[in-house]
């Protein structure tokens, strides 16, 4: 008997791909690139950042025209947008023709201007917004949204930035997904305001962080579980009327707490503000109204422009 000769599977060529910016979240992205079997070009402002990942077989590039020019897909990473733009700029030339898939935070507006930078000469540009810290990344749980003109474009490079995280498109609107980004982290540090507050609290009375965190992290998921849907069902509904938790009941609990807080000798910086929206809320008459109501009495009227 002759054993069989099974041929060993070919695997697929990955298309090319450059990540410029190697700080934390620029090097889990282009590791994941090497990882998933992309010729993966990457460039760092500090070349020494590069080395790690030439290890890894990734291709360091002397400059960024020279990494721009190594793929059809470019990731950019960096600190600000402002940042972007002062690297971009100069190299819009070796840009046209690709795709631009800016993961930096930034504001709306800020993408908006990109993408038209982008259009301008001839580049195609996707804004995005990461939900994970570098070590999620290529993990479960991890998702990026993605945002731009063309979802086409999108289409087209979205095998590859699935190697990053999950994918999310929010629309053609290129500023849609740092609005989706700067709300979701908005939700989450209100909630680290919150759990730095309590600890700060609870250890004035000398009980370990350790101790107290298995019951404060029941109480703000089993809060978060029934707030969060809750409050959009009002603000969708306009119905704010509450049988949970008025506004004027929370109006008269918050000083005890600005006086504990002011007893335990603890800042109440991050808390005061409520004071302020709460005495507005029963001045204009919603003292009936639950927490919901807040999130209309933080509309100021006309945005302000870039
Ligand atoms: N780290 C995180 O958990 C969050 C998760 C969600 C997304 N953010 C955003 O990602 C951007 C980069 O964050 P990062 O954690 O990678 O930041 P750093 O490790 O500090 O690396 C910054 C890189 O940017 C390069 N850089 C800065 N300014 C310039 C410039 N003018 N020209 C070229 N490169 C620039 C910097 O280069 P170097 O200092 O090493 O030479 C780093 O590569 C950020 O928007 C987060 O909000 C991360």
């Amino acid at each position: 008997m002759h054993p069989t000769n099974t041929p060993t599977p070919t695997p697929t060529p990955q298309p090319p791909t450059t990540v410029l910016g190697l700080g934390l979240m620029g090097t889990a992205l282009a590791t994941a690139l090497i990882k998933a079997g992309h010729p993966t070009t990457v460039w760092n402002r500090t070349a020494s950042k590069t080395g790690p990942l030439a290890a890894q077989g990734a291709t360091p590039a002397a400059t960024a025209r020279e990494a721009i020019t190594a793929s059809p897909l470019i990731i950019v990473c960096l600190t600000t947008n402002a940042d972007v733009r002062a690297l971009l700029a100069p190299e819009a030339e070796a840009l046209a023709g690709r795709t631009v898939v800016n993961l930096t935070n930034g504001t709306p507006n800020q993408a908006r201007e990109l993408a038209d930078w982008a259009a301008a000469h001839g580049i195609a540009y996707i804004d995005g917004g990461i939900m994970a810290v570098p070590q999620m990344i290529a993990t479960p749980g991890a998702y990026i949204l993605y945002s731009g003109a063309d979802e086409a474009v999108f289409a087209t490079h979205r095998p590859t930035l699935e190697a990053l995280a999950d994918t999310k498109w929010v629309g053609n609107d290129p500023g849609g997904a740092a609005l989706y980004d700067l709300s979701l982290l908005t939700g989450m540090y209100g909630m680290v305001m919150g759990v730095a507050q309590a600890y700060a609290l609870i250890g004035s009375g000398g009980v370990p962080a350790r101790e107290f965190a298995p019951l404060l992290r029941e109480w703000v998921n089993a809060m978060t579980d029934g707030l969060v849907p809750g409050m959009a069902e009002a603000l969708d509904s306009g119905q704010h009327l509450t049988d949970v938790s008025s506004l004027e009941i929370n109006q008269a609990a918050l000083p005890n707490f600005l006086t504990a807080y002011a007893q335990a000798g603890i800042s109440d910086e991050l808390f005061r503000p409520l004071q302020g929206l709460l005495d507005r809320s029963i001045a204009e008459g919603h003292a009936a109204d639950g927490l919901s109501r807040l999130a209309t009495l933080l509309k100021k009227g006309q945005a302000v422009p870039a």
